[in-house]
């Protein structure tokens, strides 16, 4: 189900601007290669030295240094740099939790090390997991004190297998920009908000392109169990699949839009996602839960989301709040559910704010109404 990447789109934009970029650039930039799938950072952990691994190439990136590990194939000096992963499943396994100096648990993508690209040679042939034994107690991926404006690329690979008490159980942005390109975020889990990805207020941007977020679970109030974002959010030719928000009162299965969020979604599918409560409280938002902020759909379908549990439900697809405003355009939102006996709006839940309808099939959402 995965979309793949326009690549003409993508040609043509190169060959305009292959020229001007070569001239301009000045920051030097290095492709640093691992040559083991396992995971290790010498000083640190008290392993044999088996090579470079994904930790250490991360390493070398936040520092533009290679000492941490000469075993690390780098082309050139770093800088703005590009790890390059093979086809191959990098297990993360130096445990800890709370540590954002990439030193143990989650990796993490520091401020001075510039910008960077995780490189892998698809999301079904490379991915980042982490071991079962002992049970990881971390997310996978960590941006954080990132300079504002500052990019971090996830491209052509998987992220699974992360699980923190925290917020972001795949990925979690507390700055700069991330951008997924042909990527995959799916089986992450967060006691927390944000299950697949958090883009925290603090954080520029989101992107989501070409990429699919799918079964991951959150638990706590704000929810989105397959994305919760504070910022410019793009989804273009996606997929927010299978995702599970649980808490008292659940919010937001797939998607939860907080702070300042102000969401595009195109060319895209929100479907089969869930908000279960677990108390009496109504869940709501089975695919998109705005909190706050704005969102923006076009040419994409929401469909199959549902709210289950507390003493009614409401919301199956989407549930607007605060001063938040919903634009939908040439989509449709069809196959929501918010059923039983206290079931009301299958599909869309307005309950302040603003919902605009443009083009917009709506219906049949089982239950009540579909609005
Ligand atoms: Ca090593
Ligand atoms: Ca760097
Ligand atoms: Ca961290
Ligand atoms: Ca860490």
């Amino acid at each position: 189900m995965l979309f793949r990447p326009r690549l003409g789109l993508i040609l043509g934009i190169c060959a305009i601007c292959v020229c001007p970029l070569a001239t301009a650039a000045s920051a030097t930039a290095a492709t640093i290669t691992p040559n083991i799938l396992t995971d290790e950072l010498d000083n640190t952990n008290t392993g044999t030295d088996l090579g470079c691994s994904l930790r250490e190439a991360l390493s070398i990136a936040n520092t533009d240094s290679t000492a941490v590990e000469p075993a690390c194939a780098v082309d050139s000096a770093p800088g703005d740099d590009t790890i390059s992963l093979g086809t191959g499943t990098y297990v993360l396994s130096v445990a800890g939790s709370n540590d954002d100096a990439n030193a143990t648990g989650d990796l993490d993508v520091i401020a001075s090390g510039g910008d960077l690209t995780i490189d892998g040679t698809g999301a079904g042939t490379t991915s980042i997991d982490t071991t079962d034994s002992p049970a990881w107690a971390d997310r996978v991926l960590n941006q954080v004190s990132a300079a504002s404006g500052t990019p971090l690329v996830v491209r052509e690979l998987t992220i699974t297998g992360g699980n923190t008490g925290n917020f972001g159980g795949g990925i979690l942005a507390h700055a700069g920009s991330l951008t997924l390109e042909s990527a995959r975020v799916t089986g992450n889990a967060a006691f927390g908000n944000g299950g697949g990805i958090d883009s925290r207020t603090g954080a520029d941007s989101l992107s989501i392109l070409d990429s699919q977020i799918d079964s991951n679970s959150s638990t706590l109030g704000d929810g989105g169990g397959g994305v919760q974002t504070a910022n410019l959010t793009t989804i273009d030719s996606s997929s927010i699949i299978g995702n599970h928000a649980t808490y008292n009162q659940a919010l937001g299965g797939g998607i939860t839009a907080v702070d300042v969020a102000d969401i595009t979604v195109t060319d895209s599918l929100i479907a089969n996602n869930v908000a279960q409560s677990t108390g009496s409280a109504a869940p709501r938002g089975g695919g998109i839960n705005m909190k706050s902020g704005s969102a923006t759909i076009r040419n994409s379908t929401i469909s199959g989301n549902e709210v289950l549990g507390g003493a009614s439900r409401t919301g199956g697809a989407v549930r607007v709040a605060g001063a938040s405003t919903v634009t939908i355009v040439n989509s449709t939102v069809s196959d929501n559910k918010a059923e039983l006996s206290g079931g009301t709006a299958g599909g869309i839940r307005l309950e302040a704010g603003t919902v605009n309808l443009v083009h917009a099939t709506i219906a049949p959402n089982p239950s009540g109404r579909s609005v």
